[in-house]
């Protein structure tokens, strides 16, 4: 190792620099090699599981500068959630947005280079389409919209007992405002054919592990990817989609788990069947097909897709901890989201859920996004007071005051958000 690595940061200086183009064409490098764009004269040393340091982005704090209060979960690969507090904009700033990543960032992300970018979609279609930037921008209808793009397994670290992967407490939640074109457009100028089952989502984002395989490939049932709001992105709050959320091109599908929301995205395939793409089998976003005592070993066939999320609210205002004035009216607001649609009511309780008092709630200003509310609270004398929000969805379902139905990977947890208020 001491041998090869002369000066780390001159390596990614050089890594970074080099044009993708440049190492696509080396194809007889290594995966490493190929990934750093040079040959790795010493490799036959590197001690397996070690990852060349230019190539190992445990540079989270570089790829997080543009990122404000936010949680780093884990470096390699990168994850960070958001505090409650810092989600109070109805349109979460860019720098507020979490960031899950499976893999790695792929450089032609960090060195925001499109060229050449191309979006094919194949597979049960009549006919099969590549598209550029440029043709997505000009032949179809371009959409805005205010879309939540929450991380299935929010709120893991409620579940007990535990369960792997990232423990995500609220914050892997946001409600961006996304640019781009109709997911459904594109497929209907492909044409879909009648076989057509199932969406196969691909990106270039390389695998932590340097090989050539997929992080991570998941889809959508037809119906689901024919809905009016799921959209094929360029653009994130108005400027291209950062390199943590995509560049230069993703989808953005509403309402399921954001593993379906593909980043970096080249291709959209559509299946004869449900697809198989990684991280579509097993135990990953998949639950019981029915109710199972926490801690249960769930044997795999009995696993079923995670689809919809479920109905759920933030206090976003204030952060918890904070003082207020006995006897005197305290504004507390947040937002509130379903995977089904739009939100019935949202209540919110002062008292541990012995009473509960509607909040006020807007409508949503566009399907999937989420929706403020706000309430009033007057905490009667000076103490300790919490303050705990459950949000209804259209169909009468509501949020548990405790984490509900467990499964093996901690998905889909929707327990009651609670702060904490000090009146004095
Ligand atoms: N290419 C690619 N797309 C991806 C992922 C990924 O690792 N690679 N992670 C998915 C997951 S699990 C989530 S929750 C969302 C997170 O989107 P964000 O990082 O923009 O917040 O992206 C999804 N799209
Ligand atoms: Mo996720």
């Amino acid at each position: 190792m001491s041998d090869s690595a002369s000066s780390p940061e001159t390596e990614t200086e050089t890594a970074q620099s080099t044009p993708r183009r440049r190492f696509l064409r080396n194809s007889g490098l290594s995966a490493f090699g190929a990934m750093l764009g040079m040959s790795i004269p010493f490799e036959r040393n590197l001690p397996q599981g070690i990852i060349p340091v230019a190539l190992a982005q445990d540079t989270g704090q570089e790829l997080m500068s543009g990122k404000k209060g936010l949680i780093v979960l884990s470096d390699r690969p990168l994850n960070a959630e958001t505090p409650a507090h810092l989600l109070d904009d109805d349109v979460t700033p860019t720098d507020r947005m979490f960031v899950r990543m499976n893999g790695l960032v792929p450089q032609s992300a960090l060195d925001a280079d499109a060229e050449g970018w191309v979006l094919t979609v194949d597979g049960e279609v009549e006919k099969p389409l590549e598209l550029s930037l440029d043709d997505l921008k000009s032949q179809f209808e371009n959409v805005t919209l205010r879309l939540v793009v929450e991380c299935g397994g929010n709120g893991r670290a409620f579940f007990q007992p535990g369960t792997s992967g990232n423990q995500w407490t609220m914050g892997a939640v946001g409600c961006p405002e996304w640019t781009g074109v109709r997911l459904a457009d594109v497929l209907n100028a492909a044409g879909i054919k009648s076989s057509a089952v199932y969406t196969g989502h691909y990106g270039n984002d390389p695998h932590l592990s340097g090989e050539e395989k997929d992080t991570i490939s998941r889809g959508v049932p037809i119906a689901k990817a024919m809905e009016p709001e799921g959209i094929i992105a360029w653009a994130m709050n108005g400027e291209d989609v950062p390199a943590l959320h995509g560049f230069p091109l993703r989808l953005v599908i509403p309402g399921y788990p954001g593993s379906v929301s593909h980043k970096y995205l080249t291709r959209i395939w559509v299946r004869d069947q449900v697809h198989d793409g990684e991280k579509m089998g097993g135990y990953s976003y998949r639950m019981p097909a029915y109710p199972v005592a926490p801690g249960t070993e769930v044997p795999e066939e009995d696993m079923v897709i995670l689809e919809q999320m479920p109905v759920k609210s933030l206090i976003t205002f204030p952060e918890t901890g904070t003082e207020v004035a006995s006897g005197q009216p305290a504004e507390v607001r947040g937002h509130a989201w379903a995977g089904n649609g739009d939100v019935a009511k949202v209540e919110i309780s002062t008292d541990f859920g012995q009473t509960w008092q509607e909040a006020k709630l807007d409508p949503a200003p566009n399907r999937f996004a989420w929706q403020r509310w706000r309430a009033e609270v007057t905490p009667p004398q000076p103490g300790y007071y919490e303050v705990w929000a459950r949000a209804t969805d259209m169909n009468g379902v509501s949020q548990p005051p405790v984490s509900p139905g467990w499964n093996p990977r901690g998905y889909a947890n929707n327990i009651q958000h609670r702060i904490a208020l000090i009146a004095t």
